[in-house]
């Protein structure tokens, strides 16, 4: 039974989430009122364009399309500041382990994510080249929960839905892999994550024998 891995990044392999939240509160800070990281749950592995929106709804603030595009420039520019900072000592416990043990399986994967910065925050931290393919923001038209970024994940793998493994740790992603026929492992709280066929807190309870059962199965 061949399989293939997804990976999600933000909140997977990454906390970017965090960086996410001081480029969008500056821009709440400007506008005039208050954000915070309660709010910040909400915009986990939604895309920008809808993140704003979100934003602007909870400062009940209503801006012309010219006045939200400036906008959306200037919040990609501000968390740009941070990305470029990263380094590989960013990446979450158990991530580097697990492609390690997907290596050694000879199991290929790839990265599924809403961002459009999925490429160069991969770079600076190292893990770029080890991926077989990169589905990112770029490359969809529907976000999460549609399954659309899973699918395009699945063809770069030249797997059926069924054969791959998604990691995520947003309800929209878990969502769009089970959407998607996809084998579900939700990263984070079990409660939130209910929808996913597997749950873990992060990724250092991944054992080798996990996957190998999953092959199996
Ligand atoms: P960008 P993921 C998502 O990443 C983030 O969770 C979400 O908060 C963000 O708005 C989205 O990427 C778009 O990011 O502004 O860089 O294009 O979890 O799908 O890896
Ligand atoms: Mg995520």
């Amino acid at each position: 039974n061949k399989i293939g891995v997804i990976f999600d990044l933000d909140g997977v392999i990454v906390d970017t989430a965090k960086y996410h939240f001081l480029a969008w509160k500056e821009l709440a800070d400007d506008l005039g009122f208050e954000f915070t990281e309660v709010h910040n749950e909400l915009l986990k592995g939604v895309s920008r364009v809808r993140s704003l929106e979100i934003l602007l709804d909870i400062g009940n603030v209503k801006l012309s399309e010219d006045k939200k595009q400036q906008f959306l420039i200037s919040k990609n520019e501000e968390y740009l500041k941070y990305i470029t900072k990263m380094g590989p000592e960013e990446i979450l416990p158990g991530a580097s382990e697990l492609l390690d043990t997907l290596d050694e399986l000879g199991i290929q994967y790839v990265l599924g994510s809403a961002s459009k910065n999925a490429p160069l925050i991969l770079k600076q931290v190292n893990l770029f080249e080890r991926f077989v393919g990169i589905v990112d923001g770029n490359s969809v038209s529907k976000a999460k929960p549609d399954p659309e970024v899973f699918l395009i994940g699945a063809k770069k793998l030249n797997l059926q839905p069924e054969q791959c493994i998604v990691f995520e740790d947003a309800i929209a992603g878990v969502e769009a892999a089970n959407t998607a026929n996809m084998i579900s492992i939700g990263i984070g709280d079990k409660k939130i994550l209910h929808k996913a066929d597997y749950n873990f807190t992060d990724l250092t309870g991944i054992t080798s024998s996990f996957i190998k059962a999953l092959i199996e199965t």
